[in-house]
């Protein structure tokens, strides 16, 4: 691997810098982390598996106009972004109650929500990520009501084409997170993307037929087959061959390579559509 220059390191990605001006390289690691990382593993396959899952449903996201910051596939682990100003804010749309929202508000895990629910955490591992509401985000100035707008129809938007597409491969889509990032234009002009990842490491998804929790949950609720799950999700997806590409707790590097590539050529062609906000005179530095 050549020498490059070194972003950012999260809990399961790395950041490096892109091939040309304005990209990123995403890295998909094997580690699992839960709990703001007090419990963590490394689980073998899980960044390649991450990296195809989620480079597939941006691709299939920009088929319905949605921009996202996925360029295309460089190799099993990683991927080709845009380089965005990534919004401090985790968005996180509910369909079915589970996890913090069962813990915080004594909800029945399982119990279908009305309308899906929309909700709203500072992106900040030293506070643990507490939750925040749209005034924090607009009196702060993590988003302005311009931002936030763009953002909740989007949100809403991929939750709609996402559940229709789970539901055809017989998986329910419980809950899921997303983040946001900015984009100026040649002209100063702003457009939002979908970043970050989505992948089961940030979605909650149930077998349709046994409630099979088939994400994370594996791990954070020490229910063990975890890489099986994902596996699993990306066989149904048709990203990678029956039998999967895990064997004997190793993934198998000669079918792993021999996956074919993603490459997501909607983004290059794509009309973003802007949403007529001029760059400040000081770009970044906020969050
Ligand atoms: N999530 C939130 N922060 C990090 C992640 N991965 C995702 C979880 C779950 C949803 O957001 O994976 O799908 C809601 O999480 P929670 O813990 O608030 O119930
Ligand atoms: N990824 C976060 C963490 O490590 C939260 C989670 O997914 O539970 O800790």
């Amino acid at each position: 691997m050549v020498n490059r220059r070194l972003i950012h390191e999260g809990k399961a990605k790395i950041i490096y810098e892109g091939t040309e001006p304005g990209t990123l390289i995403q890295y998909f690691k094997d580690d699992a982390t839960a709990f703001n990382a007090r419990k963590k593993a490394t689980i073998a396959g899980k960044g390649v598996l991450n990296n195809r899952i989620s480079a597939h449903l941006m691709m299939r996201l920009e088929t319905i106009g949605i921009p996202t910051h996925f360029l295309k596939s460089l190799n099993m682990r990683e991927q080709l972004v845009r380089e965005v100003e990534i919004i401090p804010i985790e968005v996180v749309i509910r369909n079915i109650a589970a996890g913090s929202l069962c813990t915080r508000l004594g909800m029945k895990e399982g119990t279908i929500l009305p309308q899906p629910l929309i909700e709203y955490y500072y992106k900040k591992d030293e506070l643990n990520d507490p939750m925040i509401s749209e005034s924090h985000i607009m009196t702060l100035g993590w988003a302005d009501v311009y931002e936030l707008e763009e953002i909740v129809a989007m949100s809403y938007r991929i939750n709609d084409y996402l559940n229709g597409m789970f539901a055809g491969i017989g998986l329910k889509l419980v809950d899921f997170k997303l983040e946001f990032g900015r984009l100026w234009g040649e002209y100063g002009e702003l457009y939002l993307l979908l970043a970050d990842e989505i992948s089961p490491d940030n979605c909650r998804l149930w077998d349709m037929e046994t409630n099979e929790k088939m994400d994370k949950d594996r791990f954070r609720q020490d229910l063990g087959g975890m890489i099986e799950a994902y596996q699993q999700v990306a066989e149904r997806l048709g990203l990678i061959p029956k039998g999967g590409i895990i064997e004997g707790g190793n993934i198998n590097e000669q079918v792993a390579a021999g996956l074919g590539e993603i490459d997501n050529e909607l983004a290059r062609e794509r009309r973003l559509r802007s949403i007529n906000k001029p760059k400040p005179q000081k770009p970044g530095g906020k969050g």
